[in-house]
């Protein structure tokens, strides 16, 4: 299988995460791509370097032409107001306030946020497009006859919703994939996201939409981020309704109960007939990850590739989260390999 990375990755680097009552080092590095590129690199599967520019073209579909502005220029007017070190919000428009933007970047940060988990620097957005951009090339490398392609996405995509940034992610990289699939003709798109975190922002984009299935398997929103989305009796809306599938577990859940929850997923892309698949890819279900709850093995994840290529879809993977830095690179290359039937 072939995986698609850019070095433009590097660029984002936040100085640092509030994380349990403290200033952190982010978990959301650079070092994980170094660790999952050299595995992938060991075990046989071949990486292209992507430095193409993308194209905004599906990537307007799923976000808002004002959310792209903001992130646009959200350094630039940082600088401008005269703020020093990375850009993070810290005031939200809350229930009974205004949804409007305010013209200082201070309270747009805060309008187009959903937390205080994702600070952006100088080379964020350029990171972020270029980590879109692996996606794109991913996409045309599966839509061109591989059954399988990777895209090694740094910073992730799966919590940036149509307007809005956070849980490290800005542009969310998997509908990007859908909305390419749709519009070379596909009738119908499944994304599934293993990630531990729910994928608030893919579900947010697709919610009222019939030409996209979204199914999430996850930590219980009473216990884990993103808090706020992930129960199981949200299934869509409008043309959406029912499409729309959320799996979350307690604390402590195992392989065999987190499989069975695949196995549901799966039946319910294969009745929706689905022409392609988008995985979004997060190991950070491992047993040993700093930030998560769930106690898959890093044997577990052959066994989820192989359940995943049942469906027997062209396949785009779209790197997550992950963030045991040891073991990430194993464990993503183990659902490729699974996959694959190694
Ligand atoms: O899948 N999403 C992640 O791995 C990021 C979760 C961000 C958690 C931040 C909580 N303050
Ligand atoms: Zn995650």
């Amino acid at each position: 299988m072939k995986f698609i990375y850019s070095d433009s990755h590097k660029l984002h680097f936040p100085q640092a995460e509030y994380h349990r009552g403290e200033m952190v080092t982010p978990f959301e590095k650079p070092e994980r791509i170094e660790q999952i590129t050299a595995r992938l690199d060991e075990v046989g599967f071949t990486g292209i370097q992507c430095d193409e520019l993308w194209d905004s073209e599906p990537v307007l579909k799923v976000h808002s032409a004002d959310y792209l502005q903001f992130l646009k220029t959200a350094w630039q007017e940082w600088l401008a107001a005269g703020f020093n070190g990375d850009l993070m919000a810290g005031n939200f428009p809350v229930r009974r306030m205004q949804q409007r933007c305010p013209k200082h970047i201070d309270g747009k940060a805060g309008f187009y946020s959903s937390g205080n988990d994702t600070s952006i620097n100088a080379g964020t957005w350029e990171a972020a497009q270029a980590s879109c951009m692996a996606t794109q090339r991913a996409q045309k490398v599966v839509a061109n006859g591989d059954a399988a392609c990777l895209a090694l996405c740094r910073p992730p995509g799966h919590h940036a919703g149509k307007d809005l940034f956070g849980g490290y992610c800005f542009l969310n990289n998997a509908a990007v994939a859908a909305q390419m699939f749709l519009d070379q003709g596909a009738k119908k798109v499944a994304i599934i996201d293993i990630d531990f975190h729910h994928g608030n922002g893919t579900q947010d984009i697709f919610y009222e939409r019939g030409d996209v299935l979204f199914a999430s398997l996850h930590g219980q929103p009473e216990d884990s981020y993103p808090y706020y989305s992930g129960y199981a009796d949200e299934t869509g809306k409008g043309d959406g309704a029912g499409c729309n599938f959320n799996f979350p577990m307690p604390p402590g859940t195992r392989y065999e109960t987190w499989a069975q929850a695949l196995e549901d997923a799966i039946f319910h892309i294969q009745k929706f007939r689905a022409a392609a698949l988008i995985v979004s890819l997060g190991v950070d279900t491992y047993k040993e990850d700093p930030i998560s709850f769930f106690g898959l093995e890093t044997e577990d994840y052959l066994q989820c590739g192989k359940h995943l290529s049942q469906l027997n879809l062209p396949t785009v993977f779209v790197l997550e989260g992950g963030y045991a830095l040891d073991m990430v690179g194993q464990n993503v290359a183990n659902v490729l390999l699974g996959f694959e039937g190694c």
